[in-house]
């Protein structure tokens, strides 16, 4: 019966992403609405200049000048020391993942780990060959087996429904509006490209431990050019590699996806709150592998309108639509 309820939810979240799209795209609209600026600044004329210039840093020919780079927050979106769970989390499914690691599977790992000890020691002290110098010849016993056979499968059965409830989340394709961002793993630093933007690729690369102290972050983990997401959008990472495999992770928004050469891998999340996220390359790579961080810098989305103005972009955010359907009209196609 269990089974037949988590195979049923499991169904359900696998076409839950209609009903949840209707939400974010609500969510969109606030967020449009609560960013007049964005309209003002987009000159045409002016977009497609800096369109055609390098993709500086500072971008000093742009008129709309970018965010100024944000502060990370001790703890947040890197790991603490000390720390024995997950790292605080920014997205639904990395704080569902959380709440099954925190409440239910370590419990449940404990409570398992103190029976069996508990009845190892028992047995051992009560059945030694000194109290007991005439063993049972006891072999089966039904009432015994029949509950050591149903408690685990009903403790499995508990376990399966928010886990498979999880993993269809986790693969949940990304809603029509989301802001589309390429990833590219290279040795041994990243590439992120804003097609939907109409932004060039950059590359990230590793501060070093001076200019990472320099703009108080943490060394290893801090990158020159950050990837610059919006917060309370949704966005559709595809993810993929030029070289060999990487594996994209950020463990404070539940995000690990594997980068191959020659295929695009999808990973959609909605960020919750403006911040910077780290995380690493997660797939050994190569002699550089421990050293292409991941610095994600979501901003709130009218400052992120602004970051993509800056880099001679069109921001996607003021008119969703049409913006969606003049930069991209082959992927509205395949949706
Ligand atoms: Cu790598």
């Amino acid at each position: 019966m269990n089974k037949v309820k988590s195979l049923v939810l499991a169904g359900l979240l696998a076409f839950a992403p209609s009903i949840a799209m209707n939400g974010q795209a609500l969510a969109q609209d606030n967020v449009a609405a609560a960013a007049p600026a964005a309209d003002n600044a987009a000159a045409p004329a002016d977009s497609a200049a800096n369109a055609a210039a390098p993709a500086a840093e500072a971008a000093p020919v742009a008129k709309v000048a970018a965010p100024p780079r944000m502060k990370p927050t001790e703890g947040i979106g890197m790991p603490k020391p000390g720390e024995v769970t997950l790292q605080e989390q920014f997205t639904s499914t990395g704080h569902t993942a959380r709440w099954l690691h925190d409440k239910m599977l370590l419990p449940l790992i404990f409570a398992i780990s103190i029976l069996v000890l508990a009845l190892m020691l028992y047995a051992m002290w009560r059945f030694r060959a000194s109290a007991n110098p005439i063993p049972s010849k006891t072999s089966h016993n039904t009432f015994i087996e029949v509950v050591w056979t149903v408690l685990p499968v009903l403790i499995l059965l508990v376990v399966a429904v928010p886990s498979i409830g999880l993993l269809a989340d986790q693969y949940k394709p990304a809603p029509k509006d989301a802001l589309t961002v390429k990833v590219t793993g290279y040795q041994w630093y990243w590439g992120y490209e804003y097609p939907d933007a109409g932004i060039p690729e950059f590359v990230s690369n590793m501060l070093t431990e001076e200019q990472a102290k320099a703009s108080g972050e943490p060394h290893q983990l801090a990158a020159d050019n950050r990837l610059i997401l919006p917060a309370g959008r949704p966005i559709k990472l595809i993810i993929t590699a030029a070289d060999v495999i990487h594996s994209f992770a950020v463990p404070s928004l539940w995000v690990k996806m594997d980068a191959v050469p020659g295929r695009l891998n999808e990973k959609s999340f909605t960020i919750e709150k403006p911040g910077v996220y780290y995380g690493q390359c997660s797939e050994l790579c190569g002699a550089r592998h421990g050293f292409m961080p991941i610095a994600i810098e979501a901003l709130p989305p009218a400052q992120f309108d602004q970051w993509v103005l800056s880099q001679g972009g069109k921001p996607a955010g003021a008119a969703p639509a049409v913006a969606a359907a003049a930069a991209a009209p082959a992927a509205d196609a395949k949706l």
